[in-house]
């Protein structure tokens, strides 16, 4: 184990790259530590040592991993390797050199049409062997947008649970069709476009739709606001034994380890000590803004959730409920609403966040609530009658402000939410912030706001404006 990198997560959090003539709006999407490359993509395949979610001077949590490390200057070493996103077809000249013992590769796993039949890949490098001059390839970014994972196929699932894999997100090259508001695909089914395009025009969606937004009037909300979860697990011990080892990991060997080896009450096995989300665990995840989105209600994120481990993650999402739009490259007929998910290894999986006003606070317009209510623009009150987004506690004086209002986003997978075993809740963990509300276009409110007066009787406030009556029923159930 040579461990050629001290892995440092960089103060931007995650490192994403842009590639080729990317649309000018995908920059306007939630900018990670973002390079936008013309020469195309240059990866080191390397390893490296990296600080865990303990890390103090008793216990010093440290893992080593393999990974894919960007060739640019100021692209911090990191697992998992950088977000790629790119615009349907792109050409993407990838450029690859392996400084491991063994031969390693790139592959993007293409996207089956029907369960249980194996898709041709999108691309594959072969094997790079150790040592070997750079190698460099053309590829073109798969033609359905979407969301793909890129990784180490060689000695499967070795290298790829090793660290080396990463997100790539395709977005579609068109912006707009016609009248219909734009999603993250090119062949949205029907219950998916009419849910972006409700989003920012229906009662119970009040604010933007999610290709709306408006960075340059002062309230610094991008369109096409998206946010990527990758999940993993990781093995100190195990990892550390192949990094050690000479040539191939025996894979069944390892498989076995990582999921069934025994309890050891000293940590002593090959299985998951930490469970990362975009690398990251506990507090370092769930407060990092690159990975929690921080809007305000009415502003809808896409989330890309996807699995390069072995275990199985059920997260469970407060707030909101999310609608799960694409599965696998799958774009939905049956949009389901959800609070909890199972993402399976090797799954990517789309979430539309509609981002409405939690229902379960105190509020007086009832916005985000499912009962009967909503047949009205204004819904039912939550009690007690305050506005809990922007109130402070006591309302003067030494005062708490109850926002921006923080929901977690965690795994019922309950191991995932410890670290080295104990250390609950240093897992893996994110959440969502609500920052402030957005009504309509041009009106928003932005926390810290002056305490709301109730008025006499406590009476609710009047509809919000710039919205339309809903159309019903709700219309993302497929009764065909
Ligand atoms: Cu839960």
């Amino acid at each position: 184990m040579k461990r050629r990198d001290f892995l440092k997560y960089g103060a931007a959090g995650l490192t994403a790259i842009c590639v080729g003539d990317c649309a000018p709006w995908l920059l306007e999407s939630e900018a990670e530590a973002q390079r936008r490359v013309t020469r195309g993509i240059r990866l080191r395949i390397t390893d490296g040592i990296k600080d865990m979610a303990t890390s103090n001077s008793i216990n010093a949590a440290q893992c080593y991993f393999w990974l894919y490390k960007a060739d640019e200057p100021d692209l911090p070493a990191e697992v998992p390797g950088p977000i790629i996103f790119a615009t349907a077809g792109e050409q993407i000249q990838l450029t690859l050199s392996n400084e491991l013992d063994q031969p390693h590769a790139f592959f993007i796993p293409g996207i089956s049409r029907s369960p249980g039949l194996p898709a041709r890949p999108i691309f594959s490098s072969g094997p790079i062997l150790p040592g070997a001059p750079p190698r460099t390839f053309r590829m073109r970014a798969p033609l359905t947008p979407g969301t793909y994972m890129y990784f180490d196929n060689l000695n499967a699932p070795v290298n790829r649970v090793m660290g080396l894999h990463g997100a790539l997100v395709v977005m579609p090259r068109v912006r707009r069709t016609g009248r219909n508001r734009m999603t993250p695909y090119a062949r949205p089914t029907r219950t998916v476009q009419q849910l972006f395009n409700d989003l920012g025009s229906t009662a119970w969606f009040p604010g933007f739709a999610w290709d709306e937004g408006d960075p340059g009037a002062g309230s610094f909300s991008p369109a096409f606001r998206q946010y990527i979860w990758l999940l993993h697990q990781a093995s100190p011990n195990l990892f550390a034994e192949v990094g050690d080892f000479k040539g191939e990991f025996n894979a069944g060997e390892f498989v076995r380890r990582f999921l069934r080896d025994e309890f050891s009450p000293t940590n002593n096995n090959g299985v998951p000590q930490y469970f990362t989300i975009n690398g990251q665990s506990g507090h370092f995840a769930h407060n990092n803004p690159y990975t929690n989105p921080n809007n305000r209600a009415g502003e809808p994120v896409l989330i890309r959730v996807l699995n390069a481990g072995l275990w199985t993650h059920s997260l469970h999402m407060h707030a909101n409920h999310f609608y799960v739009t694409a599965i696998n490259g799958l774009v939905q007929s049956n949009v389901i609403w959800l609070d909890t998910f199972d993402i399976h290894p090797m799954d990517m999986v789309d979430w539309l966040v509609p981002y409405h006003r939690p229902p379960d606070i105190p509020n007086l317009r009832g916005i985000g609530r499912s009962d009967p209510g909503l047949t009205t623009t204004r819904g039912g009150q939550t009690w007690p009658p305050i506005e809990e987004i922007n109130s402070r506690i006591p309302a003067a004086g030494l005062s708490v402000q109850l926002s921006p209002l923080s929901y977690p986003m965690h795994d019922h997978s309950e191991p995932s939410q410890t670290s080295q075993g104990g250390n609950y809740n240093m897992g893996l963990i994110a959440g969502l912030n609500f920052t402030g509300e957005r009504i309509g276009l041009g009106s928003v409110v932005n926390f810290p706001h002056q305490p709301i007066k109730l008025p006499p009787g406590g009476d609710p406030v009047s509809p919000p404006t710039g919205t339309h009556p809903p159309t019903s029923p709700p219309p993302w159930f497929d009764r065909s």
